[in-house]
């Protein structure tokens, strides 16, 4: 009869299912070098458990089994990190590492996600969570504040909640779950993008500034209303904040059922939107079309491209006047910079300062609010025990 599997060793493809030059299996458990053993042969032709660990070995692997000696196989590098920690860096793509790992599973090793072997391995639940976040991390500032929680930042900062809790500091308990709480908001966000749309009337630039922002001509420019049909995404980052930007049809009456059902998809992804920007165009008449888009995003940024144009000062046919807004130029890239900048800070309000501790899953945000309910009703032990499950 076959070992129980939970005896068995287990097995990862560490690198992504992705295009790549070199990809990693890591096999690990009671067995595992003797599992390698089966097929890995050392050009040195010494077996893998008389090298040192640590040591990178050079060699093939002989999907056939052991005794195959014909120069066939896979040439490889394996590394055994510990006695029974084997890695086996191998050529990138799909093909070598399914023919690994089913040789490994012929071998009796379990063949489980890189997220399963990391966690069967790793006993802190929030280094398992940072882990994987980092590889869904698309942007330099994401990586670094989750690898500051990787290396114990959000770790050490509920340890230190659990002794004030266990001191009666229940106020400086409360204080420090609401700066976390508050970090969350950055935190949540930081594998995967916030959707800002650019929306306004049709021929003001939306397009165009589209373009600008992204850096290149993703979307269709034309001097008529009414070009951009459907909704174009672009991804771009802002001051290292990754964001989903899409362009959208201009808003008018329409007759045009092409044109109204572009009008349409633009208000369906204005209600998704983390951010909506208002682009006018300076130069243009502002009119009760506009007034009536402006009242309809309160919360928008607002932005009058084409100020590389003199301003249309006696054009204005509505009593309300033009807002404040930023003045920017698609053509001349004025203002680009400082839109970027706007977004950024409209997006993510809080600072969070080097290596703070930041919440960055759902789980995480919820097992502090309950210890912050549990402060807030004085019940120091609920709120411990809700720390103790993080
Ligand atoms: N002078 C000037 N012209 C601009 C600027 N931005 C866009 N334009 C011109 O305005 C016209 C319309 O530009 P688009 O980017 O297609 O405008 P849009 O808002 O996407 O238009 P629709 O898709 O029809 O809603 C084109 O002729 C652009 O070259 C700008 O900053 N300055
Ligand atoms: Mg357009």
């Amino acid at each position: 009869m076959d070992a129980p599997l939970s005896h068995s060793p287990i097995a990862a493809v560490l690198t992504p299912a992705a295009r790549g030059a070199v990809a990693v299996v890591r096999v690990v458990g009671s067995g595992a070098t003797a599992a390698c053993e089966q097929y890995f042969q050392a050009a040195s032709g010494r077996k893998l458990a008389e090298f040192e660990t640590g040591r990178i070995v050079f060699g093939r692997w002989i999907a056939e089994g052991r005794g195959t000696t014909n120069g066939a196989g896979e040439e490889l590098v394996v590394c055994r990190r510990a006695a029974d920690d084997v890695e086996i860096h191998c050529h990138g793509g799909t093909a070598a590492t399914s023919a690994v790992c089913e040789s490994l599973a012929s071998a009796g090793c379990r063949i489980v996600s890189a997220m399963e072997l990391l966690r069967s391995l790793e006993g802190d639940a929030i280094v398992v969570e940072a882990a994987e976040a980092l590889t869904k991390a698309s942007t330099s500032r994401a990586a670094s504040i989750l690898l500051d929680q990787y290396s114990g930042a959000l770790r050490r900062e509920v340890d230190q909640l659990r002794l004030l809790l266990a001191n009666g500091a229940m106020e400086a308990a409360m204080r420090r779950i609401d700066v976390l709480l508050a970090h969350s908001t950055v935190g949540l966000r930081l594998t995967e993008p916030y959707r800002v749309v650019l929306a306004g009337p049709p021929n003001v630039g939306k397009s165009s500034l589209l373009n600008a922002l992204v850096g290149h001509d993703r979307a269709l420019v034309f001097d008529q209303p009414g070009t951009t049909r459907d909704v174009v995404t672009s991804h771009a980052v802002f001051d290292g904040v990754a964001v989903e930007l899409s362009d959208t049809a201009g808003v008018r009456e329409s007759t045009d059922a092409l044109e109204a059902s572009g009008i349409q998809a633009a208000a369906a992804r204005k209600r998704e939107a983390d951010l909506i920007v208002l682009v006018f165009d300076r130069s243009a008449a502002w009119t009760t079309a506009e007034v009536a888009l402006l009242n309809a995003h309160p919360q928008a940024i607002v932005v009058f491209n084409k100020a590389d144009r003199p301003p249309c000062e006696k054009c204005d046919a509505t009593a309300q006047p033009r807002p404040d807004g930023l003045p920017v130029s698609a053509l001349t890239g004025m203002g680009r910079e400082q839109l970027m900048h706007a977004v950024v800070r409209r997006l993510v309000p809080v600072t969070i300062p080097a290596s703070a501790a930041v919440p960055f899953t759902l789980r995480q945000v919820r097992l502090l609010g309950d210890s912050g309910d549990a402060i807030r009703k004085g019940d120091a032990d609920q709120a411990v025990k809700a720390l103790g499950q993080l």
